[in-house]
């Protein structure tokens, strides 16, 4: 599928403003892609279609989530959450795209887990630094961007879990798993031991 043909399908589901985000999640992403030594077409198409359920109603994500095999335990957690996993199965099932690497970036672009390939870092990243984003700490992570992948993750990371606990908000476990991954394999480059 080419970048026209995707932004076409993408449009029709998201509002202006959000439309504008997934610009920048691909701008973002492509860049990330070719740093990094990722599928820069795979990168592309992830982004485009990364929120594409990011609209649907929470009746209708529930249903999916219980129909398709998506872990139920994310029903228990802020419904942010979920937009992701069902955004993988409708553009697999309504899209018709079948690259399992493209379908699982999409899965796990909010909550992250355990062995995040290379392709779902960039879209995790790409996500969080794309040009239209303004919250505190985007810049650092930016700078930390063009130094390294996983550095710029283990700061972004440590951001939204500071979020949500200054909000008293539950962390999915997913979250943590690819925290605690990022770090146990990056430590070394962290503290300088
Ligand atoms: O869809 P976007 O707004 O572009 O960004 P996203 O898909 O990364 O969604 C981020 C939101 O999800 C953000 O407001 C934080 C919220 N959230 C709620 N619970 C969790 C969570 N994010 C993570 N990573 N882990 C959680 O447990
Ligand atoms: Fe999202
Ligand atoms: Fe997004």
């Amino acid at each position: 599928m080419d970048r026209e043909q995707a932004l076409e399908i993408v449009k029709e589901q998201i509002s202006g403003k959000r439309y504008i985000h997934t610009l920048g999640v691909m701008e973002s992403a492509i860049e990330l892609a070719k740093q990094y030594g990722v599928d820069e077409k795979k990168a592309e198409i992830a982004a485009i279609f990364h929120d594409y359920a990011k609209f649907r109603t929470k009746t209708e994500m529930k249903d999916i989530i219980d129909t398709h095999g998506i872990p139920a335990d994310l029903l228990e957690y802020n419904a942010e959450l979920w937009h992701a996993p069902v955004g993988a199965v409708l553009v697999e099932k309504v899209v018709g795209i079948s690259d399992n690497e493209i379908l699982d970036a999409i899965r796990y672009h909010t909550s992250g887990r355990a062995g995040m390939t290379k392709l779902d870092k960039v879209i995790y990243l790409a996500d969080y630094i794309e040009p239209n984003r303004d919250f505190p700490g985007v810049e650092e992570v930016r700078e930390l961007a063009r130094k390294s992948l996983e550095l710029a993750l283990i700061k972004a990371l440590q951001n939204t879990i500071s979020f949500l606990l200054n909000r008293n908000q539950a962390v999915y476990p997913e979250t943590i798993n690819f925290y605690n991954d990022l770090i146990m394999k990056q430590g070394d480059e962290v503290y300088g031991e």
